[in-house]
């Protein structure tokens, strides 16, 4: 049986010897000779799009990683867990979310539902763990967001960067460095900027990686383009007039270049501007339910302070570019790109928080429509700003909904992976479903080494990803579904047939993602025995990995408490 059952099932007897055993066998390559097992370095941004990357349609300047996706294959499908931390902490341990403890957000007290206790579980092992005992040396740099214990009690030998989940871009004093001791950088006044920093600790720790001879694994996780939206001004200003013609213009040829691309073909249908579904914020200022707005549909003041708002998010993604542009550098410089596996993806959709405007000074209610030259200002140190739903629709361009959400639009990243040594493939895409959590399993094939049964005399839940060394290739995965929950939005996907909703009580909607990859054709009503059978496959899957009950409300198949909801 997978999963936590497994060590609650285990008695008093059973435990005393495999903790026997465990401290007796540390885990072993098992191919320690093998002297070319690849480095691998893993980048990660936070609330990026589908759609962003010019090597995914976007018109932001990213070419070091439209370079990396030529030389590498592009995922169509890739799929993360629609949140930060679940995100995470799937990526880290190889498992469904909800497993680790962290179905939901870190802190918090702990909870009555096993799914959702804000910390990851001791028994879930994390990729630096496993790495670090196969002789990788561990590197970390960028945002953790996984509470306590931190980056160097799970595994990590080296870290800078962001404990918790977002903060100012411009402030120093936000980021830790640690072990406590280690050489610290000192950036002079107003001269501090996250991703450049967090890139700086990256090179000096590959530095002092290459001094070992030992491969390394480097966990690189930019807080970009995340929200506050920061920016140097002049990057901003560059991007200013091309987002002054809107968001339908931009997802209209966001749309037509993921067709010039090939990653879309004609069985594709670019959605309608999607629906801002209800929330905190959207229901009182009276845009909950509606689509986003046409944007020749608002006045020019309202188009000028969003087109800067998207102006600093694209800014955002193209300083991160850069800083990866410095990175790739280094591993060439080094004579090491060719045998790095390179993947870059994104924890989640764009972010729609919480209507079409953004919001202002802190997540909230207040919105501040910007003119003249605090309009200018927008994106400097002491500002704060999101950019609201309009805008992450376009970034997800073609899906609809958005991060929190289990429609493709939420869940569905652009992944690259590269490394020249091991993928044959050269700017190919490749089709097959992948998720976050076969990275872990990817890895621990690549370093040769045996995932651990047993971890402090604990046993370890089995991974639930695939390793995806065969789909770097073309060659196919054996899986037979994905699922996902978060907030009680709840998806399965198996094979070209896919089950969401939205809310905790809203109805399956079902999509024959072979034919309408963007969701538009809801056949629930016309396959009710299909609808039947995977949703009790969901729900199956779902009491394994302890997804319900959940603390939703309203329980998991009760009827919805308001029905209009
Ligand atoms: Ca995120």
């Amino acid at each position: 049986m997978p999963g936590l059952g497994v060590w609650e099932m285990m008695d008093r007897r059973c435990f005393l010897k495999s903790s026997a055993l465990a401290a007796l066998a540390p885990l072993l390559p098992l191919r320690a000779a093998a002297a070319r097992r690849p480095n691998i370095v893993l980048m990660l941004a936070d609330d990026l799009g589908y759609s962003d990357l010019g090597c995914y349609g976007g018109e932001i300047q990213t070419p070091n990683l439209d370079r990396l996706a030529r030389g590498g294959v592009r995922f169509a499908h890739f799929y993360n867990t629609a949140r930060c931390c679940p995100s995470r902490a799937s990526i880290m341990t190889g498992l469904y979310p909800h497993q680790t403890g962290l179905g939901n957000m870190t802190g918090g007290k702990p909870s009555e539902f096993q799914g959702y206790q804000g910390r990851i579980n001791r028994p879930c092992v994390m990729i630096p763990e496993v790495l670090r005992q196969a002789g990788y040396t561990t590197l970390m740099s960028g945002k953790w967001h996984l509470g306590a214990p931190g980056p160097i009690e799970r595994g990590f030998e080296e870290y800078f960067g962001l404990i918790h989940g977002f903060d100012s871009f411009w402030d120093a004093s936000k980021y830790s460095r640690f072990p406590a001791g280690r050489p610290t950088r000192t950036y002079p006044d107003g001269k501090f900027y996250s991703t450049n920093a967090i890139t700086d600790y990256a090179l000096d720790f590959l530095a002092g990686a290459r001094q070992q001879k030992k491969p390394y694994f480097l966990y690189l996780a930019y807080n970009a383009p995340h929200f506050p939206l920061h920016a140097p001004k002049e990057v901003i200003d560059k991007y200013v007039p091309l987002y002054e013609k809107g968001w339908d213009d931009i997802r209209r040829r966001r749309f037509q270049r993921q067709r010039e691309l090939g990653l879309v073909d004609q069985r594709w249908e670019l959605t309608p501007r999607s629906v801002i579904p209800p929330n905190w914020v959207a229901t009182p200022h009276g845009w909950g339910g509606k689509d986003n707005p046409a944007w020749d549909s608002m006045d020019a003041d309202r188009r000028g302070d969003l087109a800067r708002r998207m102006a600093i998010f694209a800014a955002m993604v193209d300083i991160m570019d850069r800083n990866i542009g410095r990175l790739l550098d280094d591993l060439r410089s080094h004579g090491e790109l060719d045998n790095t596996l390179v993947v870059f993806l994104s924890d989640n959709g764009a972010c729609a928080e919480w209507d079409p405007w953004g919001f202002d000074t802190k997540s909230g209610p207040e919105n501040i429509l910007h003119q003249g030259a605090e309009r200018e200002r927008m994106g400097q140190p002491g500002t704060y700003h999101s950019y609201g739903s309009g805008w992450a629709n376009a970034c997800n361009t073609p899906f609809r909904l958005y991060k929190h959400y289990t429609h493709e639009g939420g869940i569905t990243t652009p992944c690259i992976a590269h490394w020249p040594a091991g993928i044959t493939r050269r700017g190919a895409f490749e089709r097959q479903p992948g998720h976050i959590m076969d990275l872990m399993p990817t890895f621990v094939e690549l370093a040769g080494v045996e995932y651990p049964a047993m971890q402090n005399g604990v046993p370890v839940p089995p991974m639930e990803g695939r390793s995806l060394v065969p789909a770097f290739n073309g060659k196919p995965l054996q899986r037979d579904a994905l699922y996902w929950e978060h907030e009680g939005n709840r998806a399965i996907r198996a094979g070209r047939w896919k089950l969401a909703a939205v809310d905790p009580g809203g109805e399956w909607e079902l999509y024959d993602l072979e034919a309408d990859p963007t969701e538009l054709h809801n056949v629930a009503a016309s396959q009710p025995e299909r609808v039947k059978s995977m949703a009790a496959q969901w729900e199956a899957w779902a009491k394994r990995t302890k997804v319900i009950p959940w603390p939703w409300q309203p329980q998991y198949g009760a009827a919805p408490a308001d029905p209009g909801r």
